[in-house]
């Protein structure tokens, strides 16, 4: 089942629940992925400063003090034994400038561990901050490549910019996600992608999910540039073409994309999002904003469960700019099938979009779009 399908009944207030069930399921499945190797030792780093650079680290045995953040990274990369990092209340910044090394050691923080999870764990989402402090090319702030796994808990992630050209093409503007994320109490806020997921891109490798009673907020992340010669970006706060499973508390605002999907979108995998996700909801700073389609979430392949999510409020363009074209989908959008029955040629090359016509019961809401 698609969210298209969901189209039918689209209206203010939009409650949609698709697929009841397997959200409990899935985020158990996607637990096993953590489980630590038994016998290993949780090794703890404390991280003596919140500004940038490397060093080396003190201590031995279980318990480490490193002088910045990168420098508990680079230190949990080299490790087998799962590690945690404690933040402390602060702002922690990243500064150092980027390279092609993919590497923790510049620009993002690459997650390069392959055994035992690394755990990043501050004081709360509204004391601990990472955030992306370049003076000159910036670049996003974590990178968890194929095989590792991240869990944050209690930060707040901002000013992350996938502008920088390294191999995660300029997607996912706080973290790229090859291997696992997972999220306790987090706030991604402005962080921006020059291309997909102003917040998270999920590669096809990639899972995120959600610790128990997390609280997710995804808040003026934005992705794609505009103008002539800007790069077209969909999924505002989250891109997906990997595996998504959000239970808790999240919320997606006043995020905003380029091309479709002002706060989600979805090219391939699976999005599941329960019954205490918002995208969008009462208000004006809460809508999420696409330039095309699918103001809060767009479905371009893949899988997307809403169990009783609310998406309401979003927006995409009304008005009819070009000859011919459509209004897009305030809250829902979607790439169709080439024998859609309304089709033309989007902006992206060889990509087909389709619309459908308003049932006659929608005639006050121009902007939506009915499957
Ligand atoms: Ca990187
Ligand atoms: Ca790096």
């Amino acid at each position: 089942m698609q969210s298209g399908e969901a189209g039918g009944v689209l209206g203010k207030g939009l409650q949609v629940a698709l697929l009841v069930g397997s959200l409990a399921l899935a985020a158990a499945g996607g637990a096993l992925l953590f489980a630590s190797p038994i016998g290993a030792a949780e090794v703890t780093i404390s991280v003596a400063a919140t500004g940038d650079g490397t060093g080396s680290c003190s201590g031995s045995g279980t318990s480490l003090t490193c002088p910045s953040l990168r420098a508990a990274v680079m230190k949990a990369n080299e490790l087998t034994d799962p590690v945690t990092i404690e933040l402390d209340a602060g702002t922690y910044q990243l500064t150092v400038p980027p390279a092609t090394d993919d590497t923790a050691e510049t620009g993002d923080l690459d997650i390069t561990k392959r055994s035992g999870a690394l755990t990043v764990r501050g004081e709360g989402s509204g004391q601990t901050a990472i955030t992306g402090a370049w003076s000159g090319e910036a670049d996003r702030l974590f990178d968890v490549g194929p095989g590792s796994t991240l869990v944050l808990k209690g930060v707040r992630l901002t000013g992350g910019r996938a502008v920088h050209d390294d191999a995660r093409d300029h997607d996912g503007g706080a973290v790229w996600v090859g291997g696992v994320l997972q999220l306790g109490d987090v706030v991604f806020e402005d962080n921006h992608a020059a291309a997909d997921g102003g917040a998270i891109y999920v590669a096809p490798s990639g899972t995120v999910t959600t610790l128990s009673g997390a609280r997710v907020t995804f808040r003026e992340n934005t992705a794609g540039e505009s103008g002539e010669d800007g790069t077209p970006g969909s999924g505002g706060a989250l891109a997906v073409a990997g595996t998504v499973v959000l239970d808790g508390t999240v919320a997606f605002t006043g995020n905003s994309a380029t091309e479709t999907g002002g706060a989600v979108h979805v090219a391939g995998g699976r999005l599941v999002l329960g019954s205490q996700a918002v995208i969008g909801g009462p208000g004006d700073d809460a809508a999420n904003r696409a330039g095309t389609d699918g103001g809060g979430l767009s479905l371009d392949g893949g899988l997307v469960e809403l169990q009783g999510t609310l998406v309401q409020g979003n927006l995409a363009p009304t008005d009819v700019t070009r000859r011919g074209q459509r209004p897009g989908g305030r809250d829902l959008g979607r790439e169709g099938p080439a024998d859609a029955p309304e089709r033309r040629r989007g902006r992206k090359p060889g990509i087909e979009w389709w619309w459908h016509r308003d049932r006659p019961g929608d005639a006050d809401d121009p902007g939506q779009r009915d499957s």
